[in-house]
């Protein structure tokens, strides 16, 4: 099943009409969730090659950890370097309005990708998957995989504060009372951390004993369960549904160790970004909000959907 992208936003003018001179600056900066991940990868190999293909210039910075206190700096320092666009994947909802609202203060154009700020005033576009459809899409796979079985499901998600992996736990949440032989336990925060998500598997299955069902909302909660599941020798009777899909994930697609994984299209979130960007700094029509695919993998049809798994270099 592939959720087809829509565009679920209007179309408004930004920068005032549409036939402005290309400006001379054809700087952008991507600053991403986190260093060397393979869904910021893929999302930065779409965001350059499409800057490339326009005569724009991408710079790439990334804080150590999933963490707005890392973060916050990073935005204010690209602050001095002056480019027309910034894109970026804020890791709080909250916490980075200030420091993006500098930028646009400064007359940078502002596009948030993947992640969002709960303000939708700052900036002018944001592309994501639509993270609560995925959610529901994972709560489905679940309750496929269990099939009449019976027993408890946890959700495992990262920080709260994180716009898209609370969607997925909305979307999960909401999908999952639709069936009755499947007992929610609940969702508990891993920091982003595999070794806590793994933690957080094997306390539940001491308390949950008819554990059935992990929802992982992220590539780290996914690694970490899938880690736990296989110590515990709980691997495929208790069935796994990740999100993302980092290497790692599709080996442990492939040999057993998860059951499913919920896919993006981060390089599409990377050029839809860079595209909405220029618009935006060359005064033409801007997309408030643009949905990009995603689609659900198992071992018996990933190999067709290879498209989807994310790289770990361009
Ligand atoms: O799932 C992605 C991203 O969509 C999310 O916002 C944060 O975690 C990831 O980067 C995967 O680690």
């Amino acid at each position: 099943l592939v959720l087809a992208a829509c565009g679920g936003g209007k179309i408004g003018e930004s920068g005032g009409g549409g036939s402005q001179p290309a400006p001379n600056n054809k700087k952008l900066t991507l600053i991403t969730g986190v260093k060397a991940e393979p869904f910021y990868i893929s999302m930065r190999c779409g965001a350059e090659a499409e800057a490339k293909k326009s005569g724009y210039e991408l710079n790439t910075q990334e804080p150590d950890k999933f963490e707005a206190s890392l973060q916050s700096p990073i935005v204010t320092g690209v602050l001095s370097t002056k480019p027309a666009g910034v894109l970026i994947a804020p890791t709080d909802t909250k916490a980075l309005a200030a420091p993006m609202k500098q930028l646009t203060g400064a007359g940078i154009k502002v596009v948030e990708v993947d992640t969002a700020l709960e303000d939708k005033s700052v900036a002018q576009s944001s592309i994501s998957s639509n993270n609560e459809q995925g959610g529901q899409l994972a709560a489905q796979t679940l309750a496929k995989l269990v099939g009449s079985g019976t027993g408890s499901v946890l959700v495992l998600n990262t920080k709260a504060g994180t716009s898209t992996t609370d969607a997925r736990a909305k979307g999960f949440e909401a999908e999952i009372k639709k069936y009755p032989n499947l007992k929610y336990v609940g969702q508990q925060y891993t920091d982003n951390e595999p070794s806590v998500a793994a933690q957080r598997v094997s306390a539940t299955l001491s308390a949950h004993p008819d554990l059935v069902g992990v929802f992982a909302t992220n590539l780290n909660t996914g690694e970490g369960a899938a880690t736990s599941l296989r110590n515990a020798n709980k691997q495929g009777a208790v069935k796994l549904v990740g999100f993302d899909a980092s290497p790692k994930q599709v080996d442990d697609l492939r040999n057993g160790g998860v059951q499913a994984l919920i896919a993006q299209d981060p390089a599409s979130i990377g050029s839809k970004g860079v595209q909405q960007a220029i618009a935006a700094i060359e005064g033409k029509p801007v997309t408030r909000d643009i949905a990009t695919d995603l689609v659900a993998l198992t071992k018996d049809d990933m190999q067709s959907k290879s498209q989807y798994f994310y790289k770990q270099s361009c």
